[in-house]
């Protein structure tokens, strides 16, 4: 009997597998395939040939870019280089990027830099709050930028039982932040089963020196994340579910989801257009060749423009 229980729920196991195999293929977008198109004004960084992380523009012009992360299952182009944070004036003709220097201090050689977020206090400090994965762990580290000197002073480092597997900030107050969760599992085959078996086991979590929470969850692998222009509702990338969350903040920190807004692309950074407030998203149109990685047919990547007419009307802007 207790045999007959096993084999039955085996079974039932492998054809769960073998279901979410099939509905990977899907989630992955696994055939899907780009028409390339002509870059126009678009053109490659120099000195940022082996790729970038994330981006945060100051009102100013001024942007902040991380580079050179080394993640479980995603190429890196000088794996043996550590990361850097990068500075390029955008009021400039031709801008140039510059990688700022850090204080001492830091350990700078196992600097692993994934999302960042500024922010700038009531005196016009701007800090830069950056996701570091040192050793594989998540931590959040918190600079202080001083444009005239270049460079980055390290202030602190934060690390906290709900802040692993972390991908992407968004700070809204002196340490005060939401982060999101890419992973449940910290290993790397437990956290692939994860995303095969569609688990949804990732959440956001709202940080402050007084409170740690988890403020929203169900989400298969939450990614970017950033704030309307208003500071009222928060938008969250849902990568292998090719979608964005938008949630209501309240006061006490806690979000309310109002809308998903589904794509047929795996939907990474996000940036808030400062004119409009059109949410601007960084996609990969297909994770399989993203993985897999083939320099002479690479995976391409998508950009999706959501122009947002008060919170209830999303529409593709193309
Ligand atoms: C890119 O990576 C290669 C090694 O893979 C390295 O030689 C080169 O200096 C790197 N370029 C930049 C701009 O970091
Ligand atoms: C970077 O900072 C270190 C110490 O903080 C200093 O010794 C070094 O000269 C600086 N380098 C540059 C290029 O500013
Ligand atoms: C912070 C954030 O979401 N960064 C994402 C930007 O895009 C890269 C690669 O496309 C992702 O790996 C990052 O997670």
């Amino acid at each position: 009997m207790g045999k007959l229980v096993a084999l039955t729920l085996l079974g039932a196991f492998l054809a769960l597998i073998g279901e979410r195999l099939v509905a990977l293929r899907e989630k992955t977008n696994a055939y899907r395939e780009v028409e390339p198109v002509e870059p126009q004004n678009c053109h490659l960084i120099e000195g940022l040939e082996n790729g970038s992380e994330d981006i945060d523009i100051l009102p100013s012009g001024l942007a902040f870019i991380s580079t050179g992360l080394n993640y479980p299952g995603m190429v890196n182009f000088a794996p043996d280089k550590p990361g850097q944070i990068f500075l390029m004036d955008l009021n400039e003709p031709n801008p140039r990027v510059q990688a700022l220097n850090i204080s001492d201090g830091f350990d700078k050689a196992s600097f692993n830099p994934h999302g960042i977020s500024t922010f700038i206090d009531k005196d016009h400090t701007v800090y830069l709050y950056v996701v570091n994965h040192p050793h594989m762990e998540s931590t959040v580290e918190i600079f202080k930028f001083e444009e005239q000197q270049h460079s980055l002073i390290h202030l602190k480092t934060i690390k906290h039982e709900l802040l692993k597997s972390v991908n992407d900030i968004v700070v809204l107050g002196a340490e005060q932040f939401y982060a999101t969760r890419d992973h449940y599992f910290t290993n790397f085959f437990l956290a692939t089963l994860e995303i095969v078996l569609d688990l949804h086991w990732t959440y956001v979590l709202f940080y402050s020196p007084r409170e740690v929470k988890v403020v929203a969850k169900g989400f298969n692998s939450a990614n970017g994340i950033t704030v309307s222009s208003d500071k009222k509702y928060i938008y969250v990338a849902d990568v292998f579910d090719k979608n964005i969350h938008v949630m209501k903040k309240h006061d006490n920190w806690d979000l309310t989801p109002l809308k998903v807004i589904q794509l047929d692309t795996l939907v990474d950074n996000l940036t808030i257009d400062p004119d409009t407030g059109d949410i601007w998203a960084g996609c990969h149109p297909n994770a399989i060749k993203l993985v897999i990685y083939n320099t002479e047919d690479p995976p391409g990547s998508e950009f999706q423009a959501l122009s947002t007419r008060g919170v209830l009307w999303f529409l593709p802007a193309n």
